[in-house]
């Protein structure tokens, strides 16, 4: 039980938050929680006053949101720009009760490691109004790269990298995504890896193209679930060949849920990650007059009900462990979803869809507020386990003593219609338009600072803070140095050079 000794410091305190229901260390303390220097300074009895106090009475007092899946003021693997800024990504995340952003900092071919992350860190740097990192796309595995750029890269900081699968000027052959894990193994990153089969989807697209199938619901048959099933199969038995943990992002489809938690029972280093679209939009919302469709077409693509409840399933019983936005914002008209307007096929319009501000009043409304996950699992989907899987715990993601006060305060009773005209991103349209949430953050601190109250933003431009983060806590290497699961793994490792990898006992 925390008692008014759980504290930092017995000074006065900057902030106190009173008579909330505290979400901390897989409890609720009904109390107060104060804020000191922009951390946690103590939780439960605050008998001081403090130079400001905030009533929560009635509300709940929750980590603010980790997204570490989002795409931010950057150039597809098709080309096209998204729509959003670090400003105005950032204050949408806000709004929606995050408080930390892990976006891309993505490699095109052709261009280098370190003038990708300067471009990025710079651009960054004088817009983001909340925390951030970054995770870095490797789309050109040479070695210059494998040798030099990535080790340092990782050093840094940037300690988990995206590779794919799928796309012409981004995907992976097998060989580069081995060597690509190897290293990874080697320096204590984390690999998440969009498990797309590209051949069966071109080879499916261009069929349906030479019908005349051309309209965006095709795009969800052309991304079958085998395609997604076979590639996230095969990145896992590439991943279990080196012994190297694994993330599997944005799963879609029940097949993959099931691939996953097999490798996982076999004692695989396999983790995975989900996204509201999963949840809450089916094939059918492509399937809309016109291009219409266009909004809510991502890759891969939503599926059924059967898959949005293997999906929950899969966060229910742990297989999946972050619930992330996939926020990749692209607007209705020739720069995104309409590059050729109306003769626009599913091939050419960019894939994505918004939702960096509605991912948590998605879950919590549909999720913890209906029962379906407690208020526990909602903050280890939505903050705690993004926290730890990337190197950010335990500053970050949790209310705990010392940890960076990024907290929300969500009122469980505030029925919210949404629209696109309430939201501060910059796509224009939501795919969750019309739809009633129950529960909203109403107030989001980040470090200590105060940056959403009474509906309005009160944070300066550029004073987020960049996060180096530290090695995710899977990727220490197993002591036994063995491939779980696989008992000759450490004879291999020793013949193809492995064991020697640093970290290995
Ligand atoms: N992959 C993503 O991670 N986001 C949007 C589209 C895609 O292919
Ligand atoms: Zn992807
Ligand atoms: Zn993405």
């Amino acid at each position: 039980m925390t008692t008014p000794g759980d504290r930092l410091d017995r000074g006065g305190y900057d902030l106190c938050i009173r008579n909330g229901r505290i979400v901390t260390g897989g409890r609720i303390v009904e109390g107060d929680l104060a804020v000191h220097d922009g951390r946690i300074a103590a939780i439960g009895e605050v008998p001081q006053s403090c130079a400001r106090e905030i009533d929560a009475a009635g509300r709940w007092v929750l980590p603010g949101g980790i997204d570490s899946h989002c795409h931010v003021e950057q150039r597809s693997g098709m080309g096209m720009m998204c729509a959003d800024d670090f400003y105005s990504a950032t204050v949408s995340a806000a709004f929606g009760g995050t408080t930390t952003i892990i976006p891309f900092a993505a490699q095109h071919r052709g261009a280098s490691v370190p003038e990708v992350l300067a471009d990025y860190a710079a651009r960054a740097a004088s817009k983001a109004v909340i925390d951030y990192g970054f995770h870095l796309i490797l789309a050109n595995p040479d070695e210059a790269t494998l040798r030099h750029d990535l080790p340092q890269a990782i050093r840094d900081g940037i300690t988990s990298l995206k590779v794919y699968m799928t796309y012409d000027r981004m995907k992976l052959d097998d060989a580069q995504l081995l060597d690509v894990l190897a290293l990874a193994g080697q320096e204590g990153a984390l690999v998440m890896v969009h498990a797309e089969n590209h051949d069966m989807i071109k080879w499916l697209a261009q069929r349906l193209l030479d019908r005349g199938h051309a309209a965006p619901k095709f795009h969800g048959v052309a991304h079958d679930p085998l395609a997604e099933s076979e590639a996230a199969y095969r990145a896992i038995a590439l991943a279990r060949l080196v012994d190297v943990p694994i993330l599997i992002v944005h799963v879609a489809g029940g097949d993959t849920v099931e691939v996953i938690r097999n490798a996982q029972t076999l004692g695989a280093k396999v983790l995975a990650e989900s996204c509201p679209q999963y949840l809450f939009l089916t094939a059918q919302d492509m399937d809309r007059a016109g291009l219409e469709g266009a909004k809510y077409c991502c890759s891969p693509p939503p599926r059924d009900a059967d898959a949005q409840e293997a999906i929950w399933r899969g966060l229910i019983d742990g297989t999946v462990q972050t619930y992330s936005s996939d926020h990749a914002p692209y607007r209705f008209d020739e720069t995104g979803k309409l590059p050729k307007g109306e003769a626009t096929t599913f091939k050419d319009m960019a894939n994505g869809v918004p939702g960096i501000e509605l991912r948590m009043p998605l879950l919590f409304s549909e999720g913890f507020l209906k029962g379906r996950i407690d208020i526990h699992q909602f903050v280890a989907l939505t903050a705690t386990n993004h926290a730890r899987l990337y190197g950010l715990a335990p500053r970050k993601g949790e209310i705990s003593l010392g940890a960076d006060a990024d907290i929300a305060l969500w009122n469980p009773d505030r029925e919210v219609r949404i629209s696109a005209g309430m939201l501060h991103d910059n796509a224009g349209y939501t795919p969750y338009e019309g739809r009633t949430l129950r529960g909203w953050p109403e107030v989001v601190l980040s470090r200590g600072r105060v940056v959403i109250e009474d509906g309005q933003l009160h944070a300066e431009r550029g004073s987020g803070a960049y996060l180096r983060r530290a090695a995710p806590e899977i990727t220490q290497r197993d002591p036994q140095g063995a491939v779980a699961g696989r008992p000759h793994g450490r004879v291999l490792k020793a013949l193809i050079g492995l064991d020697a990898a640093k970290g290995a006992a």
